[in-house]
């Protein structure tokens, strides 16, 4: 009755009265029960990764109480939530985050000087949680941070990945992959939840059945894995709330086994368990190539169908009309990756809710938002029939369907084209018959977004056109934004003093407009004079990693100038070596009284290649090959120096990013959809060298075109250059690509095809034609770097600028025009 059940909770409550303490004893005393009960080592005893561990329990502990209150709240209130469904997550490390979000950082401080250990020490002991490939996942990492900050009731679905993205090695110059198997230690922040299951099915038949006089479809799978979801707390700033991050791991399931034992071969079906657990093993390193591989497509549809029961699980706790449904549910497709998502909910409504297809659909239509984050057709993930309809049956049947619909309603609405009709088709008639699942999620989306505003319109003008032209309001746009708890607040404490100090508050780390409010400092010589201080800083520790990795000393008067990012032909990384290379051989050729001129040089560049991406890992060595001979010419000394970081990743570039002068973001106009590297550089008060691509666009109209070095061609010059071809290769570049193909970094042959791809007679990334206006951007940032207060003013104004590009602002905007949902705050008071 209620009485037993309120006087049970206040037995609880007095047993276990209160919440965590945070003074500097309570927090000593819980790192210590830690070592000694979780990590179990002797208080008197330990080092410092089992400190760390220690550490992170506690941590932890707060967390759940966060998370706990939070998911209390939402049930209580049962707001509409946005599920956010995405393939991958750059996490990163969580440690320093997650004590500043919960505003505990000095107390964990204090706490730890007490017992002799210092907690950046500690903090380096975690490892990253690295499950995914570059921008798409580290930006669904800093939009979750943004809507637990902003308080949305929101839920973040992925796949617990056992193996992360590979480990960069370099050895002799060359990439080579190691398995980042990132669990072997543990992960003290996540919990598993053994009672929170699905079974996910595969293969097998569709059988029709006769349901109370009604047909009805029914999958019988021919195997089936369970899911169990393991939940990572996110924690906002300035807030108690705390949402969850849940990731499904693959289990063996108890159903479907029972077969096997039976027919005796007691060891084979133990071994045959123990497959289900390879389903979430391993993240495709890959990040723009879709092979059409089994194993993909399974992860994919095993990720969406458990987030899928957990949504639909969660909704019926509290309704029973699924007409309610789009009143309390908002789902958003990252990318295509997990659009099956559509057909599985079709699913579900029409096979087990027996809605009937017509408002299944209305439904369907209602809930789901499209992200894309790609730029070109080739780009775009397209599934073989053979193997959709070998996997997931039902599923081939669900799209067949939509597509069927579909194309109904085209015809009237266009007429016979039939060239539009296929192209706009969910379904491609080719060599090798698949589903386009950018049109599948376009068909059923409410709201498409691009992720800048120069993707969006050519979203609208090339990729999608035939779609924008039937259903322009579907098309939106939701420019990308970065988190500045994680890219200043953790990774730049001393920039966050700073700015903290001259705005006189530290409310920008919430509202992160106010940076602008440094514009008005900008030539203030206190402040220029603090800045440079706080820069110096930074490069100092960013000199130490360098020396530590590569043995390379380096000037810390220099320009750091610094390119990391994924390899890709696209990025032009080449056309950066080029650069140096032909900076290197001025120098060399210079009367030596003119070197005094040269500003000194630290070039570094860092990223890692898809293992199977023959021209990237070419890059790397060229990188390497160069850097050699440039680092060991004395003659040259400080005036010029390449370093590659290896293994680039989230921590390495919270080390990388403040301690830039110069950042470079080269892409070939029209390639880069957004790129958010720029906004931590610029977040940072480093200085952009770019091409008028992507994002950069809106981060000239922010900072203006004077605080900035653009080059290159503009988007709509490209497809004219490319008619033109290599008659625009500048002498310049054909001297130094020589330099190349001559041997004078050796490996003659290996470079060979490398250099083919840009006097080959193609170009296709331009670097011909845009090197010149290439070196007059470098040229102009030399210049700018020989007086220190124009430099240091223009940084800045940078920094001042960047609040746009806060994923604050990007989720705000989702949140009100995309999602429909509004803020859920735990009342502070309790
Ligand atoms: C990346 C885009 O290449 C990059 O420009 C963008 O900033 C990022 O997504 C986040 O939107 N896979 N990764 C991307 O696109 C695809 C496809």
């Amino acid at each position: 009755s209620l009485g037993s059940d309120s006087a049970k909770a206040e037995r609880m409550f007095r047993l276990m009265d209160g919440f965590l303490k945070n003074d500097s004893i309570s927090l000593q005393q819980d790192i210590l029960r830690h070592v000694e009960y979780t990590v179990a080592r002797s208080r008197f005893n330990f080092d410092d990764f089992e400190a760390y561990q220690a550490l992170a329990h506690s941590v932890r502990d707060r967390l759940i109480e966060r998370s706990h209150d939070t998911q209390l709240y939402f049930k209580r209130k049962d707001p509409k939530r946005v599920y956010f469904l995405s393939f991958e997550y750059l996490m990163g490390r969580s440690l320093s985050n997650s004590v500043i979000n919960l505003g505990i950082r000095d107390q964990y401080a204090d706490a730890l000087s007490q017992l002799g250990f210092e907690f950046e020490v500690l903090a380096e002991q975690e490892g990253d949680a690295a499950l995914g490939n570059g921008g798409l996942a580290r930006l669904s990492a800093c939009q979750m941070d943004s809507m637990a900050t902003l308080d949305y009731p929101a839920w973040g679905y992925g796949l617990r990945y056992e193996y992360g993205l590979f480990r960069q090695v370099i050895l002799d110059g060359f990439q080579h992959e190691q398995p980042d198997f990132w669990l072997n230690f543990g992960n003290p922040w996540e919990t598993e939840r053994v009672h929170v299951t699905y079974p996910v099915k595969f293969y097998g038949v569709v059988e029709e059945e006769n349901l109370n006089g009604e047909k009805c479809n029914v999958w019988i799978p021919g195997e089936v894995v369970e899911a169990v979801a393991y939940d990572n707390p996110i924690p906002g700033y300035g807030t108690r709330n705390t949402i969850t991050l849940r990731l499904w791991a693959g289990k063996p399931s108890d159903q479907h086994d029972m077969e096997a034992y039976n027919t005796g071969d007691y060891i084979n079906a133990v071994v045959c368990r123990q497959k289900a657990e390879n389903i979430s093993s391993v993240l495709y390193p890959d990040d723009r190539s879709f092979q059409g591989k089994e194993l993909r497509l399974k992860q994919q549809y095993f990720f969406v169908s458990a987030s899928i029961q957990d949504i639909i699980r969660r909704f019926k706790e509290a309704h029973s009309n699924f007409d309610e449904f789009p009143e309390k549910v908002a789902l958003q497709l990252n990318d295509t990756h997990p659009s099956l998502a559509i057909a599985e909910v079709m699913r579900v409504l029409v096979d087990k809710e027996h809605l009937g297809w017509n408002k299944a659909w209305d439904i369907a239509c209602k809930i789901f938002s499209f992200t894309i984050h790609a730029v070109i057709a080739e780009g775009l993930e397209k599934i073989p029939v053979d193997l959709l309809g070998s996997l997931l049956p039902r599923h081939l049947q669900i799209i067949y369907e939509i597509n069927f619909t579909f194309v109904e309603e085209l015809k009237k609405r266009i007429g016979l084209d039939y060239n539009r009709l296929s192209r706009m088709s969910i379904i491609e008639e080719g060599a090798v018959k698949s589903i386009r699942m950018a049109n599948l999620a376009i068909v059923c989306s409410h709201t498409v977004n691009g992720v800048s505003k120069v993707h969006s319109e050519l979203l609208k003008a090339k990729l999608f056109k035939d779609f924008y032209e039937l259903w322009p309001q579907k098309f939106q746009c939701k420019t990308n934004g970065v988190t500045q708890r994680r890219w200043i607040v953790v990774s730049n404490p001393s920039l966050c003093a700073l700015i903290s100090k001259w705005l006189g508050t530290e409310a920008w780390i919430r509202d992160v407009d106010l940076l602008t409010g440094l514009r008005a400092y900008a030539a203030d010589p206190d402040l220029q004079q603090e800045w440079m201080m706080v820069k110096k800083v930074n490069k100092m520790r960013l000199a130490e990693y360098i020396e530590a990795m590569s043995g390379v000393k380096v000037s810390l008067d220099a320009m750091f100038d610094v390119q990391t990012k994924r390899i890709h032909e696209y990025k032009r990384q080449l056309l950066n070596i080029l650069g140096i290379i032909h900076r290197y051989d001025c120098i060399k050729n210079m009367e030596k009284s003119q070197r005094s001129k040269v500003v000194p040089r630290v070039c570094i560049i860092g990223g890692k290649a898809a293992p199977g991406y023959e021209i990237a890992k070419k890059i790397i060595k060229l990188c390497h090959a160069v850097a050699e001979k440039i680092n060991n010419d004395t003659d040259v000394g400080d005036l010029l120096k390449l370093v590659f970081i290896p293994d680039y990743n989230v921590s390495v570039a919270e080390l990388v990013i403040p301690g830039a002068d110069l950042s470079q973001h080269i892409s070939t106009a029209g390639h880069e959809a957004s790129g958010t590297g720029s906004m931590k550089f610029l977040m940072n008060g480093c200085l952009l060298l770019a091409t008028e691509d992507g994002s950069t666009v809106e981060i000239v109209e922010e900072i203006g075109a004077d605080n900035l070095f653009l080059f290159g061609a503009k988007i709509h010059e490209v497809p004219k250059l490319r008619e033109e071809g290599s008659p625009k290769m500048p002498l310049q570049c054909a001297r130094v690509i020589r330099m190349v193909r001559d041997g004078y970094f050796g490996f003659k042959d290996y470079f060979e095809s490398l250099c083919d791809t840009v006097d080959g007679g193609k170009d296709f990334y331009l670097l011909g034609s845009d090197f010149e206006s290439y070196l007059e951007a470098q040229a102009a940032a030399d210049k700018a770097f020989a007086d220190p207060n124009k430099w240091t003013q223009m940084s800045i104004l940078s920094a001042a600028g960047s609040g746009r590009f806060s994923s604050d602002r990007t989720i705000r905007d989702y949140a009100e025009k995309t999602w429909g949902i509004e803020p859920c705050r735990f009342p502070s008071d309790g």
